[in-house]
């Protein structure tokens, strides 16, 4: 226990969905963006930004003592071409090459300094302009769940009213079971967590239960 909080934990999480969801903005928003500091407003073509590479950032946190090595990737949208199957294979192969990469270093000499870049988490964006997922969804989360715990995210949800986001996640969890896609599932809390913790971890577990009921 004290080897490892002194060593530090690492936690990689991708994002992934059609393009224009709003991908970079939630990476920028929660970690990387001084919000305020030199402020200036774009015009219009500074604010359309495609991602056109898998960009990753790196950042070091540390909270009572602990350290956690916090990445995080932006990747490419799925783009409108008529053609966009496999268009998520860029992420599945860079999932994968992680996972080599690991197995390499773990099966070579120097075993002491790995660099754990293996990823965690997949926060998955779903269109709120559609009926539930897209053909591509289910494809490119099927192609990846058994490699990366996949989070999925309605994009957008406030362009929406209450009563659509509710109808719309309901449908996404419908078709989520329905297509075999496994997804994150929160694990029971310990029981001597305090009550803070217990009920906000509920509120989690609640939120990405697969049974519909009336309300999200
Ligand atoms: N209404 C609304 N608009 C958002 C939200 N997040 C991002 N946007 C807008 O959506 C547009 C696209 O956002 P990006 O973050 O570039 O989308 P992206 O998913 O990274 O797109 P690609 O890089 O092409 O895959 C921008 O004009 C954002 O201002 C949101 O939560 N709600
Ligand atoms: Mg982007």
């Amino acid at each position: 226990h004290r080897k490892t909080v002194k060593k530090g934990f690492t936690f990689t999480l991708i994002v992934a969905g059609e393009s224009g969801l709003g991908k970079s903005t939630l990476i920028n928003s929660l970690f990387l963006t001084d919000l305020y500091k030199d402020r200036k407003v774009p015009n219009a073509e500074e604010r359309i930004s495609r991602t056109v590479a898998i960009i990753k950032h790196t950042i070091g946190i540390e909270e009572k003592g602990v350290k956690l090595r916090l990445t995080i990737i932006d990747t490419p949208g799925f783009g409108d071409a008529v053609n966009n199957t496999e268009s998520w294979r860029h992420i599945e192969d860079y999932i994968d090459q992680q996972f080599e990469q690991y197995f390499r270093d773990e099966s070579g000499l120097n075993r002491r300094n790995i660099q754990d870049n293996r990823v965690h988490c997949c926060l998955y964006f779903i269109s709120p302009f559609g009926h539930g997922l897209r053909p591509l969804d289910v494809d490119c989360m099927r192609a990846l769940h058994e490699k990366v715990n996949i989070i999925p995210v309605l994009a957008k949800a406030d362009s929406l009213t209450p009563a659509e986001v509710c109808r719309k996640k309901m449908k996404i969890r419908e078709e989520i079971k329905q297509f075999g896609i496994n997804i994150y599932q929160f694990p029971e809390c310990d029981s001597d967590e305090d009550e803070d913790f217990k009920t906000q971890e509920q509120i989690l577990k609640w939120r990405t239960r697969l049974t519909p009921t009336s309300c999200c």
